[in-house]
């Protein structure tokens, strides 16, 4: 389905949210992930509207252009089509996805976030990219989730995957530097692993956001800092 063949492995989901961002400059943050080694961001805000979402969208997709790193949009098919981004990332609350895929046509990006074995299949079904696992631990990022699945349900997801054809994955929800090997060893089936994983705080509101994206690379054996 989409054209982009992304990476995976360090997924940045955006937070602007003072707790997260305190004073400090929301594009320089994100910036510093990406020459660190993130391979992938979303623009997640809850809170702009939509011409907001749609300039701070246009100005986070030339920072990411500039890194060769692609930009998906949280939530909101017009905004990704407005900014030309890369695609868009959709849960089970949000838009259909045969509707997404509709509005976007077939070259853009789709993620779905699933929290079991029906959700994974059904978003796979309607033509996903990629499964967004979660919720894999509690988190004060997202407070309303209902499912946290651990990364047990991570593996039972995978499991179910194995004789599908390929989509790829990443899991979510409360990973950090601590927890993130422990997190993919648990979630691995026997043959299966996911592609990568998205984190929020643990780099968004670390002091240094890229030494953070760093040390994340290191841990998931990964080349290092973009140019
Ligand atoms: N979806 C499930 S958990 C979550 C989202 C967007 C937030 C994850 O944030 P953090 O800070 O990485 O735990
Ligand atoms: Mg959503």
């Amino acid at each position: 389905m989409g054209q982009y063949d992304i990476d995976y492995t360090l997924y940045l989901v955006t937070d602007s949210t003072p707790e997260i961002l305190g004073n400090r400059d929301f594009f320089q943050v994100v910036e510093a992930a990406v020459k660190g080694g993130v391979s992938c961001v979303q623009l997640r805000d809850k809170k702009s509207d939509t011409g907001r979402l749609i300039e701070i969208g246009k100005r986070l997709h030339q920072i990411c252009q500039r890194h060769r790193v692609p930009l998906l949009i949280n939530d909101r098919v017009d905004v990704a089509l407005a900014v030309d981004c890369e695609g868009v990332h959709i849960g089970q609350d949000d838009m259909d996805l045969a509707l997404a895929r509709k509005l976007l046509g077939p070259d853009k990006v789709i993620g779905v976030s699933v929290s079991s074995v029906d959700q994974a299949l059904e978003a796979i079904d309607g033509g996903a990219d990629y499964l967004g696992i979660g919720t894999v631990y509690a988190t004060q990022t997202k407070t309303n989730t209902k499912n946290i699945i651990g990364p047990e349900g991570v593996r039972d997801i995978l499991q179910e995957l194995e004789s599908l054809p390929k989509v790829y994955t990443v899991c979510i929800g409360g990973i950090n530097e601590s927890n993130v090997l422990d997190v993919i060893s648990k979630s691995s089936s026997p043959s299966e692993h996911v592609d990568g994983v998205a984190v929020v705080s643990a780099i968004m509101a670390a002091p240094d956001p890229q030494a953070a994206a760093q040390r994340f690379i290191t841990l998931l054996g990964h080349p290092s800092a973009r140019p």
